[in-house]
């Protein structure tokens, strides 16, 4: 990595070609917790172009920590850290209950912004940040679906694309957990875990989805005290296909996230056996990811690179953005409610602007 920097100088009259072009593209981390540590290791060994300037955590001690771990500043609050003018970029993941006002910040200060799931938590202040981005003119946002950058997620939608199986009919998914933080709720399998598969079925078939039920079936034993654990969850797209989700975030053993395609002439099936497959006296078998970091680990490095590349070379982010995330907040809305009423609850997103 280069240890050159310039600053990022945006051209408002382009919308089209957004920044001149520059060394490297400094950027801050905003939230330094799980997810925040492993993106600032992120930019500060692996994506190329992209130098980590600053970390920024309300905890100001694991501020500290990690910003010395890694050499960098310590900006405790990040609201500074987005108005900072070393700072060219920003990378959020703080609660998700910040991330309508950081978010909005980041759009004022016309700073690009990779904003973990969820984009907000509510579809109506999702909504704000899509028309705020749209008075703007260019794309700021982009929304931390890091499955799109899966290579397995990838040759189904093109194979979906392809027509060469025909119209989709089903996509069957699984999305297991090991275990969940501490006070994981009820509500959360949706927001949090089953809104990887609300984005993921808009990118395979291209498709909004429409109506969506939740059904919670007798809970696991091992499921922390109170959570509904596993949940089903069937998701209807305009064209009618239909999407089941058994989502079970306490399997007690590992982490798996596979999908089925069945469509009119031909099947397939990405996510159940990653990596090596061995088959010896021992018996046969392969290994099973421990959690999502494993798992999209590669997937993960391919977003922050085509996000760096993107805001290094003036175009404009082209990865998920503010639209799909207001998207997947309204539908895992309405997922919730589905919940707790039991009943099937239409989505309507109304007009793009
Ligand atoms: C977590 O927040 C993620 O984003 C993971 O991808 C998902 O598998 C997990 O269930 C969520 O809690």
């Amino acid at each position: 990595m280069t240890s050159t920097s310039s600053t990022l100088v945006l051209d408002p009259d382009s919308a089209r070609q957004g920044y001149d072009r520059a060394e490297t593209v400094r950027v801050a981390v905003l939230g330094v917790g799980m997810m925040g540590q492993d993106h600032a290791r992120r930019l500060a060994t692996l994506t190329a172009g992209a130098e980590l300037v600053a970390v920024s955590d309300v905890d100001v001690a694991r501020t500290d920590a990690v910003a010395k771990e890694f050499g960098v500043r310590a900006i405790h609050d990040p609201k500074a850290a987005i108005t900072d003018p070393e700072v060219d970029a920003l990378v959020i993941a703080t609660p998700g209950f910040t991330h309508e006002e950081l978010v909005l910040l980041a759009l004022d200060a016309g700073k690009p912004v990779l904003c973990e799931k969820p984009l907000t938590t509510s579809a109506q202040t999702s909504r704000r940040i899509v028309e705020k981005e749209a008075e703007l003119g260019r794309r700021l946002v982009q929304v931390g679906f890091m499955r799109r950058f899966d290579a397995g997620y990838q040759q189904l939608r093109a194979l979906i694309a392809s027509g060469e199986y025909g119209a989709p009919l089903f996509l069957h998914c699984a999305h297991r957990n090991a275990t969940t933080p501490p006070n994981f709720n009820s509500e959360q399998l949706m927001l949090d875990s089953v809104v990887h598969e609300v984005d993921a079925t808009r990118f395979l078939t291209g498709e909004e989805i429409v109506a969506i039920r939740v059904i919670a079936p007798r809970s696991s034993t091992q499921a922390p005290e109170g959570l509904r654990d596993p949940q089903f969850v069937i998701m209807e797209t305009e064209s009618g296909v239909l999407v089941d989700v058994e989502i079970f975030v306490n399997t007690t053993f590992g982490y798996e996230v596979r999908t089925e395609l069945v469509a009119e002439k031909g099947q397939a099936r990405i996510g159940q056996h990653e990596g090596i497959v061995t088959q010896s006296a021992a018996g046969w078998g392969g290994s099973i990811a421990k959690d999502f970091k494993e798992r999209f680990g590669a997937a993960y490095d391919i977003e922050f690179q085509r996000w760096i590349d993107a805001v290094r070379d003036g175009s404009n982010v082209d990865g998920p953005g503010v639209w799909d995330g207001y998207a997947a907040a309204a539908v895992c809305e309405a997922g919730v409610r589905s919940l707790h009423t039991g009943e099937r609850v239409e989505i309507d997103l109304g007009p793009r602007p």
